[in-house]
């Protein structure tokens, strides 16, 4: 079972994902092709020639960017931990990197240190820092993977040697305290080369968490494919990284994105099942951050605010018998919190054969009325007032305190 023995990580539930890098400069079109695949994978889909894509780096001039407004946000948003790429596919280092001159210091306009100014407002906002590190594909290293399709002339243990192990070393000397690495696409990475990533991050802070995707089964979280979603409760600790819209680098012709709705529906369900929700956003290369993401993620974020305690902290929910059309349980021990999603009077469910000791309104505390008995058909059955001013509302959650530590699911018989 994966276990990353840090509990602020198996109670985060929500955090923010920021994907940013040179790709943000051509927004999904490259000589007036536009990539129909992730913005951030645009070099590789429509083979741009390095000596091309380089170039990039002379037009990276964020000046809008505001790390501390970014934090500020996320910390309203009621996000418990941002994950940043520090260096994706396209092998540009967002920090001043001593290995190598592809970076945000040294070769653009812009000159600043992207990971400082994020570690300085998220130690000011107390926010959880992680770093999204690409240690296998590297598209501007001919010793990285996927420089050339062919991989096969590559000498990857000279790149781990100049570039991954001593970039990994900055980050993990040079800015604070490292929540997490977020490896990714391990490739041909061989079990003894994980394990000596492991091992240096380790020996540095023991305290950071190593994600799923460092390969070889190594990780300390289950990470699963992007948007995916387990269909069952599953146990021990993951995350599920997902996107607003389509992409996850800035695309400006992507305008597919999910309802504040959908989000809270699959905050609520991944939560429910164990895991924990890595919501992304893709800033432009101004350094703005898409307005529909921050519209999108305030109203999520007054859901997250208004029912913090059924959602923060609590633990997979076991097998319930039945898939209510209206709503979705979480649970700490002796609380079952049932989140409704559409306008009620009352709530109903069935086999749940807990003990009610109380039920309250989680938004503002107020004591409800229930009853508790059993069917003409012999199961449990609850039965919770919704008060009046409340009838016509969606997205709040209902807090039933139980005699049992855990739910009493009953099966359905008939
Ligand atoms: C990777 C990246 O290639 C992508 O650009 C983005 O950063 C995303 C978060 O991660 O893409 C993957 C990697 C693994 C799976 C899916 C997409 N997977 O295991 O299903």
């Amino acid at each position: 079972m994966y276990d990353t023995k840090q509990q602020w990580f198996k109670d985060a539930k929500y955090g923010l994902f920021i994907h940013w890098g040179l790709y943000s400069v051509l927004a999904g079109e490259y000589q007036g092709k536009r990539t129909d695949r992730i913005a951030e994978w645009i070099m590789n889909h429509l083979n741009i020639p390095v000596e091309e894509y380089e170039k990039l780096a002379k037009q990276f001039n964020p000046v809008d960017f505001d790390a501390d407004a970014i934090v500020k946000k996320a910390k309203s948003w009621g996000m418990k931990y941002i994950v940043f790429t520090a260096k994706h596919h396209e092998g540009f280092a967002m920090w001043d990197s001593r290995c190598s001159d592809y970076n945000v210091v040294k070769a653009t306009p812009y000159g600043r240190d992207i990971v400082k100014q994020l570690r300085e407002a998220c130690d000011k906002y107390d926010m959880k820092l992680g770093f999204y590190y690409s240690q296998a594909q590297d598209w501007h290293d001919p010793d990285g993977y996927m420089y050339t399709k062919d991989n096969s002339q590559k000498n990857y243990r000279a790149y781990l040697e100049r570039i991954c192990f001593p970039q990994l070393r900055e980050l993990l000397t040079g800015y604070g305290e490292v929540a997490l690495i977020w490896f990714d696409t391990p490739m041909g990475t061989t079990a003894e080369e994980s394990r000596e990533m492991v091992e240096l991050v380790k020996s540095i802070q023991p305290n950071c968490i190593v994600s799923g995707r460092i390969g070889n089964g190594l990780g300390e979280y289950m990470t699963t494919g992007d948007n995916f979603i387990p269909r069952l409760p599953f146990e021990g600790d993951w995350e599920v990284p997902a996107t607003l819209n389509d992409t996850w680098g800035y695309n400006k012709y992507d305008n597919n994105w999910k309802s504040p709705d959908e989000i809270i529906h699959l905050l609520v369900k991944i939560n429910s099942r164990g895991g924990n929700y890595l919501l992304n956003i893709g800033p432009k290369a101004t350094g703005e951050v898409p307005q529909e993401s921050i519209q999108i993620l305030d109203t999520v974020g007054e859901y997250v605010n208004s029912n913090e305690e059924a959602i923060f902290g609590t633990k997979r929910v076991g097998i319930y018998a039945y898939e209510l059309d209206w709503g979705m349980l979480t649970r700490k021990d002796y609380r079952i919190y049932v989140h409704v999603f559409k306008p009620r009077i009352r709530i109903e469910l069935l086999n749940i054969g807990n003990k009610i000791k109380r039920a309250y309104l989680v938004p503002d505390g107020r004591e409800l009325k229930f009853e508790t008995g059993i069917t003409c058909e012999g199961c449990s059955m609850i039965e919770v007032e919704i008060p009046d001013d409340y009838h016509d509302r969606k997205n709040y959650s209902v807090c039933l305190e139980t005699e049992e530590a855990e739910p009493v699911f009953e099966p359905i018989v008939s």
